[in-house]
């Protein structure tokens, strides 16, 4: 009967639509590394493209060789620029929700790379580098 509220209704219901895909499809940077053997780490950021000045939260998992989650170990990161010499960058990264986790601030626009240092009770250390293309100026 009233046939004009139809349209708005649709446009209603596009826009919710639209605005839970987008918190569905957050934005995050993912990256991937062999470690220990045929295990693996993963590092994600909460953001992309990454920008720099800018309180980054991010996780790390690890995996061994068996594909169990390794959730015993001590880490330390290093963030560097692979182009020049940075003022030291050590976000800590501690367990908390099923991964290792941290805030990370970029200070400069460029490449970068995060080292993390994995020290599990009765292995060598384990050293994973994740490159980083491209941080963007904020
Ligand atoms: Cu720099």
């Amino acid at each position: 009967m009233n046939k004009p509220v139809r349209p708005v209704l649709l446009i209603l219901a596009t826009i919710l639509l639209l605005s839970s895909s987008a918190v569905l499809f957050a934005a995050e940077t993912s990256l991937e590394r062999p470690a220990f053997k045929s295990g693996k780490a993963t590092l994600t950021f909460a953001d992309a493209p990454l920008k720099t000045m800018t309180e980054t939260p991010f996780a790390i998992k690890i995996t061994g060789d068996t594909g169990i989650v390794i959730s015993d170990a001590k880490l330390s990161t290093a963030l560097d620029m692979p182009d020049m010499p940075m003022p030291p960058n050590h976000p800590a990264a501690t367990w908390k929700d099923g991964a290792y986790r941290g805030t990370a601030i970029f200070t400069m626009a460029g490449a970068w790379e995060m080292t993390v240092n994995i020290q599990r009770p009765g292995y060598d250390q384990e050293h994973v580098i994740f490159k980083i293309d491209q941080v963007m100026m904020k």
